[in-house]
């Protein structure tokens, strides 16, 4: 039986452990869920579908979640779909280290972070990401150049706010940590492609354009079980 924190199964392999997450290589609503869960210590078992094959498509995920996406954490016979839905149950499975903060205003902060980040940052990066990842970036010059005015203008925000602490809320990594990280991620992903050079999208690295927002991201590196959580197609 393959039931551990760090073994990686095949999506169906029976039997279900107590905590299984699905989830999609590079994925970063994925990512944000496993870097929680491994922030937490909690174990589970990474069920990695293809999304090649559409495997969150078969009629056996769509049994999971009729929505046909990841991530999903199935925990003692709960199944939990969204992210954001999943963290919170973290909470309440494995409340320490919290998630959310610890006082009001934490909680407030954390939570303005996750909202300007699925509000303004998200769509942007994969406006950036998706054609550079397809080798379409001269194609797609346009939206690419227009999607990294946004970029450009929330990362400097973010920057400014771990310009003062380690973390974007308190003195631990947090939701707001791990739900922007990925998609920072992604941004630096695609950017470091040769071809989004002439582009001159101003981003990437993150050292040379936002030095606070680069150490924070190796801050999270230096979490242990990060390695766990990074995307397997991306080693
Ligand atoms: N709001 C959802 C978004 C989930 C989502 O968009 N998942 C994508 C992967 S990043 C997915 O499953 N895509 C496959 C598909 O839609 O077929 C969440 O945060 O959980």
């Amino acid at each position: 039986m393959l039931v551990g924190r760090f073994n990686h199964c095949l999506a169906y392999e029976w039997p279900m452990s107590a905590c299984d997450l699905y989830f999609i290589s590079g994925s970063p609503p994925c990512w944000t869920v496993m870097l929680a869960l491994e922030f937490k210590g909690v174990a589970y078992t990474p069920r990695r579908l293809d999304n090649a094959k559409r495997e969150q498509k078969s009629p056996e995920f769509l049994k999971i979640n009729p929505r046909g996406q990841v991530p999903v954490l199935v925990h003692e016979g709960n199944t939990v779909c969204e992210t954001l839905a999943i963290l919170a149950y973290l909470d309440g499975i494995a409340p320490e280290p919290a998630l959310f903060g610890r006082s009001p205003a934490e909680t407030a902060q954390i939570w303005q972070i996750i909202s300007e980040c699925d509000g303004n940052l998200r769509n942007p990066v994969g406006d950036i990401s998706r054609p550079l990842f397809r080798g379409k970036g001269e194609a797609f010059r346009e939206q690419i150049v227009e999607a990294a005015t946004c970029v450009r203008d929330e990362l400097a925000l973010l920057d400014a706010r771990v310009a003062s602490g380690p973390w974007f809320a308190g003195d631990t990594a947090s939701a707001a940590d791990f739900v922007a990280f990925p998609v920072v991620m992604q941004l630096c992903r695609a950017s470091a492609r040769e071809e989004a050079a002439p582009l001159e999208l101003g981003v990437y690295p993150l050292g040379a354009h936002t030095p606070n927002l680069d150490k924070w991201a190796k801050r999270i590196e230096a979490i242990e079980g990060y390695g766990n959580a990074y995307p397997p197609h991306w080693k």
